[in-house]
């Protein structure tokens, strides 16, 4: 878990061109920064990784010298492929502002236009560069990261290699490491050991506080046979994690002093470990989630595994969802929407609860952010029973992200994959302040108190600067205990619509274009027209008028793989089917159709 410092060397411009010369730009290729970076099959990202990595070197030295971060994963993607995702200093996305400049460096071809495009962007190198590597478990990313420390090394930057780490935990060392950009109440003594295990025990510590403050308040509506849950880390680097944390929970407990019935904690079984079988295929989040079918477990095992309460993770363990297997054998599946809902409700009873003694918490702004694949259920009963505001962008974290930071004191974001997070403002600090004051002298076991024991600890076990699947796991469990439920009752809340999602390669997906938050394709024009009279004809059909159960379909480009994703959703799944048939097919006339067109009716209309 230890880095491994490369500490900076004079730059060599010698080695920087030959380089940049070996791994050229192959001809007639555009190189473009997507939804969460680059992304390509592994073969074309050595002249990427080059690039990039002086690119990196040079935001550090935009900032002052502030360590940034490169990690390299292509996260649901298959094997073959792989990629890049930049955390900025402060732990967060690289800024939107910078995406452009990133593009052009890729595509640049030798350093004499390198400098002239940092030039431009008045981006110069600085006498302290930092960056932070890590890189996921497929079989060529050790390679890659190997070529980006070289070309670093050979622009006179610092490189700090993590190794194998799950990309939040990337992010996280690089928040740690620039302490000016942690929120105070994040700020503690530095444990001695490595910031990634100081990170795994921030997040134990502040789960186990938190299952500690469960009372009678709420009824125990189902007990757990046994508090296990099975883990499918998608063959992926979340698979050599995982299983440190059972012993970390422990260790922890009995260390803390803190008083908790050992039996609520959860137990953790991980399955698909790297190596175990392929990287999410027929396995992990994205599997789960946009194939809606159980994982197959590749590990040999001679337990029996327990399929009621599992989660599944993605490549870089950056999404989570749970699901469970139904007496019919049938998926049960807990995606990103449900994770919104569940957290969300939790947060607003809590900062209810504490405002009858503190009534600064009624303005607190709680709030949802969603993109347009949030399945119309979940908005509708967000807004209708949680009663809470919710905001739809753009796909992609740095979308999302950006919208819970801008509208809320508290908020919430969740992309129905399951990647998401809670990000908590300077006004809920605050609050705690206040908090503190009014109810430091009252009763543990007063509703109010209980309520500032349970916020206080979440900042330090929900990631503030990206979505993290194990700290998610221990959110959701947390609450699911305290709640007394189990994947059933959750999953009770509202019935999702059943919904269909699929892919469409076509010649160019730039073609696309969409509207601001991606719900409507603004070019090519016929496309939309033709869309909205599918999703007309379905409605006319529907069994109510109602506007949650309106048919709905959406197509845009997508940003991390070569195809156009179409999603539908609709009264019965047969609908969705035919809608998303329908919308797959005019896309595939529309937008020049290569490659197979999916059907998930008998006959498809071209
Ligand atoms: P694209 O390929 O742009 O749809 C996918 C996900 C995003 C986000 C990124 C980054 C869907 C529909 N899209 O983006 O939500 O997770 O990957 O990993 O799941
Ligand atoms: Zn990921």
């Amino acid at each position: 878990m230890r880095p491994c410092m490369h500490y900076p060397e004079v730059p060599n411009t010698n080695e920087l061109n030959r380089l940049l010369k070996h791994f050229s730009i192959p001809p007639k290729t555009k190189f473009t920064y997507g939804t969460a970076g680059f992304r390509y099959h592994h073969e074309l990202l050595p002249p990427i990784i080059v690039r990039i990595a002086i690119f990196a070197a040079l935001r550090s030295s935009s900032l002052d010298g502030e360590p940034v971060g490169l990690m390299i994963t292509a996260s649901h993607n298959p094997e073959q492929d792989n990629g890049l995702k930049i955390s900025d200093s402060n732990g967060g996305m690289l800024p939107i502002e910078w995406e452009a400049m990133a593009t052009d460096f890729a595509n640049a071809k030798n350093l004499k236009l390198l400098m002239e495009i940092a030039a431009k962007n008045n981006s110069q190198p600085g006498k302290e560069m930092i960056v932070h590597i890590g890189r996921d478990t497929r079989s060529h990313s050790l390679h890659l990261s190997q070529l980006a420390i070289r070309s670093l090394k050979a622009f006179g930057a610092m490189v700090i290699d993590h190794g194998l780490v799950t990309t939040p935990a990337l992010h996280y060392n690089v928040l740690r490491s620039n302490v000016n950009h942690m929120p105070n109440a994040l700020l503690y003594g530095s444990s001695g050991t490595s910031f990634e295990k100081e990170y795994l025990n921030s997040i134990i510590g502040s789960y186990v506080s938190l299952l500690s403050t469960k009372s009678q308040l709420y009824t125990q509506k189902i007990h757990w046979n046994k508090r296990s849950m099975l883990v499918d880390c998608a063959c992926g680097v979340g698979g050599l994690k995982v299983p440190l944390l059972n012993q970390m929970i422990e260790e922890f407990t009995e260390n803390s002093g803190i008083l908790l019935d050992t039996s609520s904690l959860v137990h953790l079984t991980p399955v698909n470990l790297p190596g175990d079988g392929p990287l999410n295929e027929r396995c992990g989040a994205e599997y789960v989630q946009k194939q809606q079918k159980l994982p197959v477990i590749y590990t040999e095992t001679d337990e029996t595994l327990n399929m009621e309460y599992v989660a599944s993770f993605d490549g870089d363990a950056d999404r989570i969802v749970f699901h469970a297997k139904d007496v019919d054998g049938n998926l049960v599946l807990l995606d990103g929407d449900k994770i919104a809902v569940l957290v969300s409700s939790f947060l607003q009873e809590e900062i209810e609860a504490l405002s009858t003694a503190v009534p600064f918490a009624k303005s607190i702004r709680c709030g949802i952010v969603q993109t347009a694949y949030a399945n119309g259920s979940s908005t509708a009963y967000l807004k209708n029973v949680v009663k809470t505001d919710v905001v739809i962008a753009k796909t992609g974290v740095k979308h999302v992200h950006t919208a819970a930071h801008h509208h809320f004191d508290v908020g919430t974001y969740f992309e129905a994959n399951g990647h998401g997070t809670v990000l908590f403002g300077k006004k809920f600090f605050e609050l705690l302040a206040k908090a503190e004051q009014c109810l430091v002298s009252t009763s543990r076991k007063n509703r109010s108190n209980i309520a500032w024991q349970r916020l206080r600890v979440l900042p330090r076990l929900v990631n503030q600067a990206v979505g993290d699947a194990i700290s998610d796991l221990f959110l959701v469990d947390a609450i699911l205990y305290l709640k007394g439920w189990n994947l059933y009752t959750w999953g009770q809340l509202y019935s999702d619509m059943p919904s269909r999602q699929c892919k469409v390669k076509v010649q160019d997906r730039t073609m696309i274009h969409t509207n601001e938050n991606e719900t409507k394709a603004t070019s090519p024009i016929q496309l939309q027209m033709a869309l909205d009279a599918a999703m007309d004809a379905m409605a006319k059909n529907s069994p109510t008028g109602r506007q949650a159960n309106r048919p709905r379909a959406f197509v845009r480009p997508s940003g991390t793989e070569d195809a156009v994703r179409i999603y539908a959703e609709a009264n019965s799944q047969k609908d969705a089917d035919a809608l998303a048939t329908e919308a797959a097919a005019l896309v595939y006339k529309l937008c020049n159709g290569t490659g197979n067109l999916p059907s998930f009716t008998k006959e498809s209309k071209l």
